[in-house]
This record gives structure tokens, C-alpha cells and sequence, in this order.
């Protein structure tokens, strides 16, 4: 059954890897499987038609047959699920890489994502040079976590999974700011991630989309 996923027309990183259909675009290549992308404009993501399959009119989607699905922790482990490649056959060592997958989406990436905005979006606010130390450390606290339960490891819970491929999704934003450097096993997880063939593929996909 074809796989549509859906991608920004133009994406506003200019092709950096960040907007959120990479890591669907690397999951679809970690497991082997042809896509193809209905590029929107920032328009008609808010129209009904992209409306009907994203109810916050955002990217990506993911459509295959009648099934319609939007977030990324949800497409990824739809493909995880039923594809080889993403999730470890031993039911307990499953449940862990998911727990990562959640970790990633619900734990790590909301404090980047205040921080990012903050840095990025309200650096003009008045009370900006208060607030953004304030959540750069609030981001440091959980590298800081995360960086100690990685330890030595090449990835979070044996072999790499989805839960790998959700969290160096999410860390890689940070990179730009310098934070993530600042823990240089985590700079190491990612850059591992980065090296695997099927994100080189993602990474190039998009790539050649905002490159135009
Ligand atoms: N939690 C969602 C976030 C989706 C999201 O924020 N998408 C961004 C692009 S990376 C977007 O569409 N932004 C435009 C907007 O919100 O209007 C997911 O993981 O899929």
C-alpha cells in the first residue's frame, strides 16, 4: 500500500534536517519502505482538506490506505510496530524502547522546545534575558539525566530502536545553540544516529526539497 506522508513546501530551516518529517522520513527508511510526500504551504495546512487529516494543521501526516495518522511519536511507532528494523522482538526490551520513544516526545523535547522558542521567538521580549538561563537550564538538568543513564552506551536500551531514533530527533534541534555540545556523549549519541545510512537518506530527501 503507497505511503504518503506529508512535508513543508518550503521548510522554514531551509532544508537544516529539524521540521518533524525527518524522523518520519527515517523511520519509513529504517524499515525499508517507499514514500512519497504531498508538500504543503503554511496556508493550506490550515485549510480543511490538511485539516482533516492534522486537527492542529500541522506536519507531518502519514496516510497509508484508509489509515490517517498525525504526531510524530505515533507515526513512528506505527511503522515500528509493523515493520522489522525499529523495536526489538523481546516483549520487555519493546516496552523499554517505547518508554524512550514517550521520553523523547513527552519529557526531553518540551523543555528544548521552550527554550528554542525563547531563544529564537522572544528574544525581543522584555523580560527575555531573565527567562531564557532559566530554561537553557531547564534543558541542561535533563541532558544532564540523560547523559548519565546513556553512560557509556552506544544507545539508550541495547540495540538501536525508535526510541533512539525519536530521542536524537529531538536533542539534534539543540545543536545550533551549542548546548548540546556541552555533553559530549550525547553530541556522540546523535552524531551516531546521523551516521546511520537511512538518516543520511532522510536527511538528503528533505534536503533536496529546500535546497530549490
Ligand atoms: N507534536 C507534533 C508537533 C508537530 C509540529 O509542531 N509540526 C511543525 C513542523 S516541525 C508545524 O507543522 N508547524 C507549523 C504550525 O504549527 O503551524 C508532532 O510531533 O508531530
Amino acid at each position: 500500500m503507497t505511503i504518503t506522508i506529508t512535508a513543508f513546501e518550503k521548510s522554514p530551516d531551509g532544508g537544516k534536517g529539524l521540521a518533524r518529517d525527518t524522523r518520519v522520513r527515517w523511520a519509513l527508511e529504517e524499515a525499508g519502505l517507499p514514500y512519497q510526500v504531498r508538500f504543503v504551504s503554511f496556508r493550506a495546512m490550515k485549510e480543511p482538506a490538511h485539516l482533516a487529516r492534522h486537527p492542529f494543521g500541522q506536519i507531518p501526516t502519514y496516510e497509508e490506505g484508509n489509515l490517517v495518522l498525525f504526531e510524530t511519536g505515533a507515526i513512528v511507532l506505527h511503522v515500528a510496530q509493523h515493520h522489522a528494523g525499529l523495536l526489538p522482538d523481546d516483549a520487555d526490551a519493546r516496552a523499554r524502547a517505547i518508554a524512550w520513544m514517550f521520553a523523547a516526545v513527552n519529557t526531553v523535547e518540551p523543555p528544548i522546545l521552550d527554550f528554542m522558542t525563547a531563544r529564537l521567538f522572544e528574544a525581543d521580549k522584555p523580560w527575555a534575558e531573565a527567562r531564557l538561563p532559566l530554561v537553557a537550564d531547564r534543558v541542561r538538568d535533563r541532558l544532564k539525566q540523560l547523559s548519565a543513564r546513556l553512560g557509556k552506551a552506544d544507545w539508550l536500551d541495547g540495540g538501536f530502536s525508535a526510541g533512539d531514533l525519536m530521542m536524537a530527533s529531538v536533542l539534534l534541534r539543540l545543536r545550533a545553540s551549542g548546548i548540546l555540545d556541552e555533553f559530549p556523549s550525547l553530541a556522540a549519541y546523535v552524531a551516531r544516529g546521523e551516521a546511520r545510512p537511512a538518516y543520511k537518506r532522510a536527511f538528503a530527501a528533505q534536503r533536496a526539497v529546500n535546497a530549490r
